[in-house]
């Protein structure tokens, strides 16, 4: 039965029983005894939202899941600057179901021309100190060496690669080719924000990407997928497994970044949230929240890290596939990530949100 022959066969059903119980002649207008009060504008929008579509593939294309919005607990005790939990109140929007992929970013720049930041000349004002002749376009490269000084200079496992960028990732001689459904890599701040333009979205708020990865589900728990590490023996995220940082087991099946979607889905039917890339939010970083900005958050008007006082950050969430326990295990629920905004490598990426209308 089609929505309008529902509204005749309602309407037709109105007229019969409806004078019946008011002991009524059959009129065609209702009588009065039986309102009992116009119908509420929020019954009808909820009626009418529950017919709306819960997915979308827009122009980027990027299939986009709904989310309701709504309260959840932000934040978590495992990481000082993830404290303190608060409740937060979302709105609902909607999220690509995975990180930004080579193919999508390679569209975006077919149509606009655009120029990465890796990809620019660098301006040595920018660089006092530094030699000239080494100021050519690049990015940061892992690099799996054996640390001499062990792991408190992270330095030391990334190397500033010349030519490297999202279309060549581990430097000039290679190439995403085959690599088309893997997120792509080596976006600075801007880039992902000129993408996100471009396709009719934004960046997620750090709110938004942490209530996207929660799942409505496990909310204390100390994976997004639950208490344990691998749910049913299954990897659940493309992380690092081994020595960190030169002996990567790949138990998981990756080096490096894995297809988008290689990784089982949340509740919330999205992908690769906790592992894979690094994922750029809007918010500016400070090493605490705010608990005060409990309803659609947007976080601190300007960015403030201890570790490098002027360096201007932006949030980025969900760890990559660098991420272990014998290192990094910001890849954990409600763990955060900081990242100066002009600063690329190649295990950071992205996805975009948009308002619902
Ligand atoms: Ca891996
Ligand atoms: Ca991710």
């Amino acid at each position: 039965m089609n929505t309008n022959n529902t509204i005749i066969w309602k309407a037709s059903l109105l007229g019969l029983v409806i004078p019946a119980l008011c002991g009524l002649a059959y009129t065609q207008e209702l009588p009065s005894c039986c309102v009992e009060g116009a119908v509420s504008r929020g019954s009808l929008l909820s009626k009418q939202a529950a017919s709306q579509p819960t997915s979308v593939i827009e122009k980027d294309p990027a299939k986009m899941i709904l989310l309701e919005g709504g309260t959840f607990e932000m934040g978590s005790s495992r990481f000082n600057d993830a404290a303190a939990v608060h409740r937060v109140e979302l709105s609902p929007y909607w999220i690509d179901e995975h990180e930004v992929t080579n193919a999508q970013f390679a569209r975006f720049v077919q149509e606009t021309g655009y120029v990465t930041v890796a990809e620019r000349p660098l301006d040595p004002n920018d660089f006092p100190g530094v030699d000239p002749a080494i100021l050519v376009p690049g990015s940061a490269v892992f690099q799996a060496v054996n640390p001499v000084g062990g792991l408190q200079d992270h330095t030391a496992w990334w190397q500033y690669v010349a030519g490297a960028s999202w279309q060549h990732p581990e430097g000039p001689q290679s190439t995403i080719v085959g690599r088309e459904n893997h997120p792509v890599v080596h976006v600075a701040y801007e880039d992902a924000a000129a993408y996100a333009q471009w396709a009719g979205k934004r960046l997620p708020t750090e709110a938004e990407w942490e209530y996207a990865a929660k799942g409505g589900e496990h909310t204390s728990a100390e994976f997004y997928w639950g208490s344990d590490l691998k749910h049913n023996g299954v990897w659940q995220a493309n992380i690092f497994q081994g020595k960190f940082p030169e002996g990567n087991s790949k138990e998981d099946g990756y080096e490096t970044t894995a297809p988008v979607k290689s990784f089982p889905a949340n509740a919330y039917g999205l992908y690769d949230l906790s592992g894979n890339v690094w994922e750029w939010c809007a918010d500016f970083y400070q090493p605490s929240y705010d608990v005060a900005q409990t309803n659609n958050p947007k976080g601190p008007s300007l960015s403030y890290d201890p570790q490098e006082p002027d360096a201007v950050k932006r949030v980025q969430r969900g760890g990559s596939f660098l991420c272990s326990d014998q290192y990094c295990e910001r890849y954990k629920a409600g763990a955060r990530g900081k990242g100066e905004i002009s600063s690329t490598t190649n295990h950071v990426g992205f996805r975009c949100v948009k308002d619902v209308k």
